[in-house]
C-alpha cells in the first residue's frame, strides 16, 4: 500500500457501506483463534463479504481463522462490523495490512473495537480453554502503526470500563497483561521466562499493534484471550497447531456465549 493508510482505510469503509447497505457501524470486532463461532451469538448477520474483495484486505493466513467481513445487527439494534480476517505481522505485508481493519472499522464508523484472539499462557492455573480480559500490552514487535512524530497516550488503552462490564457477566474472570511476539514460530521457553519477568502473562502474535492503531482513531479499546495453550516450557509437551485449534474449538461455545453477553452491555 503505497496510498496514504487513512485515505485506503476509507475507501474499503465506503465499499462496505455500499455492499451491506449499513451507512454507519457501531462496535467492530476482530475474531481470532477460536473465537470465530462468536459472530454468530452476537445478533444476526445481515450481509456477509469475503475479505478478498474488500480493498486493502486479503484472505487469512491461517487455518482456524475465518476470511470474512460481516455485518451483524445486534440482540439492541447495534450495527457490528465482524472482522474474520486479521493479517499478522508475520505475514510481511507492513504494519499498515495488519492495522487496516482496525482503521476500516473506525472509517466505517465504529467507536469500540472489540480484539481476541487465541495465546499461551504463562500462568498454569490457566488451562487451555481458559478466556482472560487484557489488562494492558507489552508490544515486542519492534513495530509501530504510528509513523512520524504521532505520540498517542496509551496509559489507559484497554477500557477498564468495558473490562467491569465484562466481568458482570462472568465475575470469575481474570486479566492479564499480553506480549505480542512478531512470530511465526513460538517462543523458546528462555523467552516464555523473559516474558514472564517482563510481566506479561499472556503470549501472542496479534493484538497490540491493532489495540494501538484503534486508540490512535478514537476508538475504546476491548481485548479478550483465549488462553489455547501453555506457553513453551510452562507445559512440558511440545506445541502444535493442530492442539492450539482442538482447544479452540472445544471452549467455542462457551466463549463465544460469553463475548455475546459481553457485546449485549455495551
Ligand atoms: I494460539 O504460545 C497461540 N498463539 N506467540 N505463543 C505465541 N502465539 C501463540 C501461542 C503461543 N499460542
Amino acid at each position: 500500500m503505497n496510498t496514504d493508510p487513512f485515505e485506503a482505510a476509507r475507501t474499503a469503509a465506503d465499499y462496505i457501506a455500499n455492499e451491506t447497505g449499513v451507512d454507519s457501524h457501531d462496535i467492530a470486532l476482530v475474531l481470532g483463534s477460536g473465537w470465530g463461532e462468536a459472530a454468530n451469538l452476537i445478533g444476526d448477520t445481515t450481509a456477509t463479504l469475503s475479505a478478498s474483495e474488500v480493498p486493502g484486505f486479503s484472505a487469512p493466513a491461517v487455518e482456524g481463522h475465518v476470511g470474512t467481513i460481516r455485518s451483524v445487527l445486534t440482540r439492541d439494534g447495534k450495527r457490528a462490523l465482524v472482522l474474520g480476517a486479521r493479517t499478522h505481522y508475520y505475514e510481511g505485508k507492513g504494519v499498515r495490512s495488519v492495522v487496516h481493519g482496525v482503521r476500516t472499522a473506525a472509517a466505517a464508523g465504529c467507536r469500540t473495537m472489540v480484539l481476541t484472539n487465541g495465546c499461551g499462557g504463562l500462568n498454569d492455573n490457566w488451562s487451555p480453554g481458559t478466556p482472560v480480559l487484557i489488562s494492558d500490552h507489552i508490544n515486542l514487535t519492534a513495530a509501530s502503526p504510528l509513523e512520524g512524530a504521532t505520540f498517542v497516550d496509551l496509559t489507559d488503552l484497554y477500557s477498564a470500563r468495558i473490562r467491569s462490564l465484562a466481568r458482570e457477566v462472568d465475575p470469575s474472570l481474570e486479566e492479564g497483561v499480553y506480549a505480542q511476539f512478531a512470530g511465526p514460530q513460538y517462543e523458546t521457553p528462555a523467552e516464555v521466562q523473559y516474558a514472564k519477568r517482563i510481566g506479561a502473562d499472556l503470549v501472542g502474535m496479534s493484538t497490540a499493534l491493532e489495540a494501538i492503531a484503534a486508540r490512535h482513531a478514537g476508538m475504546e479499546v476491548f481485548g479478550i484471550s483465549l488462553v489455547t495453550n501453555l506457553a513453551a516450557g510452562i507445559s512440558p509437551v511440545p506445541l502444535s497447531h493442530h492442539e492450539v485449534l482442538e482447544a479452540g474449538q472445544a471452549a467455542a461455545k462457551r466463549i463465544s456465549g460469553l463475548l455475546a453477553n459481553i457485546i449485549a452491555k455495551l
